[in-house]
């Protein structure tokens, strides 16, 4: 990990030198996390060609030198942005970049009341760049939290009987991706049956789950800070034929996209895969969402598949595959694998069965 942290550091120094500053800022919570190895909740990272500055608060500094051993730790106290004039006079920095995105107004403003003497740029992407190439340490991550999700989805789907409430099914697999290594969730888990699938980020009700009825579950546990996204349309029972018919074109989308999925296609041109087959079965109108997304420390980053995203896929993207069809007032169909980008294609990390059809009492 350390080898890899420095690595990160090493490749951002050069982002920074390309793009024509003499320092950076990183506000962002899980930018600060990728390139330093801290986790705390406050704090900003300072770098150029040669130092790099974590300064936090008091309730960070035990943890901080451990966690960044690369970074100088600077003790802020309540008002980080003092220790600002002094570091930057320190690096002998004239042009500082901040991140444009993540920084808001009213602390883009206190930076430069703080620090007038230098001149504020404005920055996107300089280290989202280097976190949409997954390492083998966050490779390793991504493929514990997957496998995790795809047992919980194993072992404790076929406990859920009609009557269980949407809500007491998602705490169900909640509970067992913790108690087997779960940190958290990577997001709070949608169980929603029969209606409430017809949205496609629905919270799980007290509506009880019903025999023949389709049920939207999608999930991911969280380990050490990265995070899996599956998603599975299961019944209760045996399915029937509007289920069978939307199912069935869902999973032929999901399936040509991901056999499609490979380097230097563009997430326009994935998305335009699932979602012409779609199409043509008829339901175009009812796939209003992207078809996929990166994760990794975060559970929604690049790359995006989307008919807006020109952006080019390479070996190490991970992507999220999960076309849907939603019908008002009957329910939703989603499948959703997690896929790592390859040399010659790609790999599904996600085991789980497709199954539609279990039991259930
Ligand atoms: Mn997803």
């Amino acid at each position: 990990m350390r080898d890899n942290l420095h690595k990160r550091l090493a490749a951002l120094r050069e982002h920074i030198l390309e793009a024509d500053i003499d320092a950076l800022v990183i506000t962002n919570p899980t930018n600060r996390r990728y390139i330093s190895g801290f986790t705390g909740s406050a704090g900003i990272l300072l770098v150029n060609a040669t130092c790099a500055f974590l300064a936090t608060d008091f309730r960070y500094y035990e943890q901080a030198p451990s966690q960044a051993p690369a970074f100088s730790l600077k003790k802020g106290g309540n008002e980080i942005a003092k220790l600002l004039p002094q570091m930057l006079d320190d690096m002998h920095a004239s042009r500082v970049g901040f991140e444009s995105v993540h920084l808001s107004y009213a602390d883009y403003q206190t930076y430069i009341q703080a620090a007038p003497q230098v001149e504020w740029v404005p920055t996107t992407g300089l280290v989202e760049d280097l976190r949409v190439s997954k390492d083998g340490a966050e490779l390793d991550l991504i493929r514990q939290a997957v496998a995790l999700t795809d047992t919980a989805f194993t072992e404790v789907t076929p406990q859920f009987k009609q009557g269980m409430t949407e809500r007491e099914a998602a705490w169900l697999l909640e509970s067992f991706m913790r108690v087997h290594g779960a940190e958290q969730m990577a997001f709070d888990i949608i169980v929603a049956g029969g209606p409430n699938g017809a949205m496609p980020h629905a919270h799980p009700s007290d509506a009880p789950l019903l025999r023949g009825q389709p049920i939207v579950i999608d999930m991911g546990a969280r380990v050490q800070g990265y995070d899996a996204d599956m998603t599975r349309t299961i019944c209760l029972g045996p399915t029937d034929n509007t289920f069978r018919e939307i199912y069935a074109i869902v999973l032929r989308a999901q399936q040509a996209a991901t056999a499609a999925l490979r380097p230097q296609m563009s997430g326009k041109e994935v998305d335009t895969i699932a979602r012409q087959i779609i199409t043509e079965a008829g339901y175009g109108d009812y796939f209003g969402h992207s078809l996929g997304h990166g994760a990794g420390l975060d559970i929604h980053e690049r790359p995006r598949l989307s008919q807006s995203s020109s952006e080019i896929l390479k070996p190490g993207n991970t992507v999220t595959i999960e076309p849907g069809i939603y019908l008002p007032g009957w329910g939703g169909i989603r499948i959703e694998d997690f896929a790592v980008i390859t040399e010659t294609g790609c790999e599904v990390l996600t085991k789980a069965s497709k199954e539609a059809s279990i039991p259930g009492t």
